[in-house]
């Protein structure tokens, strides 16, 4: 038994590097982290390769288009790679043991007429994968296009590297959000703002002519999890981007990521009538501004027909925008949309406003703003608005628009990059942050009005429906900067298509086919990225604490900044700590933010005995020795959730010494190294903010809570000119 099985681990290995040879598992040959969960690695398992092979003889393809391809070649690239054996192509699926695939016009009738009542089921990205029994067995991958074919395919690889049973299959899925695309906050000159995985990956002097391998490395990932458009530029707009020498780099972008069902989207700058067009104006309301749009919509869509639309960031933190001509947002994304539709464009326009000129809470003034514009929008015009009031922290309560503008498509904006989390060096696994958001009752229509369903619009009945994720990826080797952020893009791609997915289920089965199926490796390593997300809360911002990162950069701690021109980019209007207390008063007693939600919520938020404690600080300002649920007065409890974050990245680095041998030696170091950083780092987020606070509380730290070693002037001194992103 032994013998056989070395002969035949001998023998795998053997066709396994004569398929290296001659190219065919070309992609094994690059680095690890290059290949995100891509990796395809050979079962070790023998009994289940068995199972596999003898369900797995070749594949038939029906259909010529590039999409059919290219899923064409992963399905034999990925089995022929795990299952360390030939996959042939076949050219009709007359034999038994074939895996067809094809869009449904394509197969023969006997199959068109099996599949016709599964395939109604559908709609136009999703697909069927089927074990079909009249007496040849077939695998059939099916779908109303040749793009929910190639999702499918990623579907039926990934049951294969994470070692599922692929007997009697009968799948039938579609994604429940139509727009599911990455926002690349990526400048003209290559930086990236709150980029952290090194510069652009758009190579703009080399387009159009030079079409870099890794965009369609970039494409086929985004395809493996079902993000269907990519946003090139900054929401920081750069008008540039507008003009004919652009236009054509984008198109050349556009046309290698089409055939993996990938759409390109612009930012448009409001004032590019003036900048780039020479008109007087933009305002959306003089006539010449409204042809320019027109006629800059009619020119892109010739070269690119399939364009998917603009995003917009207007009167928001210095963009220009219709206000600075008496309009209006709904006047602003109105034009834009009316330039769109004739083409099946649309806006996607930013709700994340706060002005230096409304006094009020800064939470508070998105939703004052849009929501009086309810249902005045264009069909084609959606509201992007961010999971959060404020901006992106490591935990927010739910945006109050959820759940306001019934008649008014809103998208989700999420942030994969981690601006205030630490960089791309510290171990975050996002989407347990995003599921918290997805599940939130909004109880606008009663329970269970979750956002998930807001934005999947099946609760006020929208077509148009979206989410997007500002992108971690920059043209690191590793594409992330973290090898563990790849989770996070991987993550926000499968809860973009299903939001109702578990991130748990998620993070499983990326581990699998990023690492090992060993479950000595999964389940540690499971819970460590499980656990990532809390232990940043606590070492940066426990109890609903927010908003208090050093300025600019983000970089670090610096609770105590108070000398910002705008007193909302000061942490000390987020904390408002004193010898009273800490916490923002968000309650009917202070800005009254917690009236923006619907009733049933804003009573839960509103009592400081119903707010839930990890919000506690982002409602209330409390006294020191206020009593938390566990009999902690919050000074002391608040010490102890800072201590118990540096102790949980500890248990994180642990856990990881441990897994040298699943993992190849170059991301076990890396991941290694970043988690000593992270270490040192939460070690100084918890020492700075609580030598700071303490200033207030006036107490000891309690018992269990390490001493700091350096004073807080030393904090206070640290500076970070360079610190990335920040442009
Ligand atoms: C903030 C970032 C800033 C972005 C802005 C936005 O600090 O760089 O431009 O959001 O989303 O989080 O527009």
């Amino acid at each position: 038994m032994k013998l056989q099985f070395t002969l035949f681990n001998f023998f795998q290995k053997l066709l396994f590097l004569f398929f290296c040879f001659f190219g065919i598992g070309e992609s094994t040959t690059a680095q690890e982290d290059y290949k995100l969960w891509l990796q395809y690695y050979p079962i070790e398992n023998v009994n289940l390769v068995n199972t596999y092979t003898s369900q797995i003889k070749g594949i038939t393809a029906f259909g010529e288009s590039q999409t059919i391809q290219i899923a064409q070649k992963e399905l034999q690239l990925g089995l022929q790679s795990m299952l360390s054996s030939r996959i042939n192509i076949e050219k009709n699926s007359d034999s038994k043991g074939l895996i067809v695939i094809g869009s449904i016009s394509n197969l023969d009738d006997n199959l068109k007429q099996q599949l016709a009542s599964q395939i109604t089921s559908i709609n136009n990205e999703g697909y069927i994968i089927s074990s079909t029994s009249n007496n040849k067995k077939l695998l059939v991958i099916t779908a109303k296009t040749d793009i929910g074919v190639l999702y499918g395919v990623y579907h039926f690889l990934r049951m294969i590297q994470t070692n599922q049973s692929i007997d009697n299959l009968a799948i039938i899925d579609s994604p429940k959000i139509n727009v599911r695309v990455l926002n690349h906050w990526d400048n003209l000159n290559g930086s990236v703002e709150r980029g952290y995985a090194g510069a652009s990956l758009w190579n703009w002097q080399k387009l159009p002519d030079f079409i870099d391998q890794r965009y369609i490395d970039y494409a086929r990932a985004n395809a493996s999890i079902g993000i269907n458009g990519t946003v090139l530029n900054n929401v920081n707009a750069n008008a540039l981007i507008l003009t004919p020498l652009y236009l054509e780099k984008v198109k050349a972008l556009a046309d290698a990521f089409r055939p993996y069902g990938i759409k390109v989207y612009l930012t448009a700058r409001f004032s590019a009538p003036i900048e780039i067009g020479k008109l007087k104006t933009a305002d959306p309301y003089d006539p010449a501004v409204q042809q320019w749009w027109k006629d800059k919509a009619s020119e892109i869509y010739k070269q690119i027909p399939d364009f998917g639309g603009f995003l917009v960031k207007a009167n928001s933190e210095g963009q220009p925008g219709p206000q600075n001509y008496g309009r209006n947002h709904v006047d602003g994304a109105n034009m834009l949309a009316d330039a769109l539709a004739p083409f099946g464009g649309i806006v996607m326009w930013r709700a994340f406003v706060y002005s230096e000129h409304d006094a009020d809470d800064r939470a508070k003034q998105a939703y004052s703003e849009f929501v009086p514009y309810d249902g005045k929008f264009r069909d084609n015009v959606i509201l992007q608005v961010k999971n959060g009031a404020i901006d992106f922290q490591p935990r927010e309560p739910f945006h109050p628009m959820f759940g306001a503008m019934p008649k008014t498509p809103l998208m989700m904006e999420f942030q994969i990059t981690q601006e205030y989390l630490g960089f791309s060096t510290h171990l975050v696994y996002l989407p347990k942050l995003y599921q918290e958001v997805l599940e939130a009752d909004t109880y606008s229509k009663g329970k269970g009005s979750t956002v998930a369903k807001i934005i999947e619009g099946s609760l006020d009945q929208h077509k148009l429906t979206g989410i997007a994720g500002v992108a971690n990826i920059g043209n690191d080797l590793n594409w992330t900067g973290h090898p563990f952020a790849q989770a996070n893009w991987y993550g926000f791609g499968r809860l973009a298509w299903n939001p109702s997915l578990d991130s748990e289920t998620i993070a499983n089965e990326w581990l699998r086919m990023t690492f090992s199926n060993n479950p000595n490796f999964v389940s540690p390593v499971l819970k460590m990225m499980l656990d990532s997300r809390e232990a940043v809360v606590n070492y940066m911002t426990p109890l609903g604490l927010h908003h208090i990162m050093d300025t600019g950069h983000h970089y670090g701690p610096g609770p105590w900044v108070s000398d910002l021109s705008r007193p909302e980019w000061n942490p000390v209007y987020y904390h408002k700590a004193d010898n009273n207390g800490i916490g923002f008063d968000r309650s009917s007693t202070g800005s009254n933010a917690t009236a923006q939600y619907a009733p049933e919520v804003a009573k839960q938020y509103n009592n400081v005995a119903t707010c839930p404690e990890i919000n506690l600080l982002w409602f209330h300002h409390l006294p020191w020795d206020y009593k938390l649920k566990n009999g902690e007065t919050l000074w002391n409890g608040l010490a102890l959730k800072y201590q118990e974050g540096v102790n949980q990245v500890t248990t994180m680095q642990t856990t990881w010494e441990k897994m040298k041998s699943y993992v190849d030696e170059n991301r076990f170091k890396e991941v290694q190294m970043l988690l000593h950083i992270q270490q040192k780092e939460a070690k100084w987020w918890r020492d700075a903010c609580l030598l700071y606070f303490q200033q207030f509380s006036g107490k000891e730290l309690p018992k269990g809570v390490e001493k700091p070693v350096h004073s807080l002037e030393y904090f206070k001194s640290l500076k970070f000119p360079f610190a990335p992103g920040n442009n």
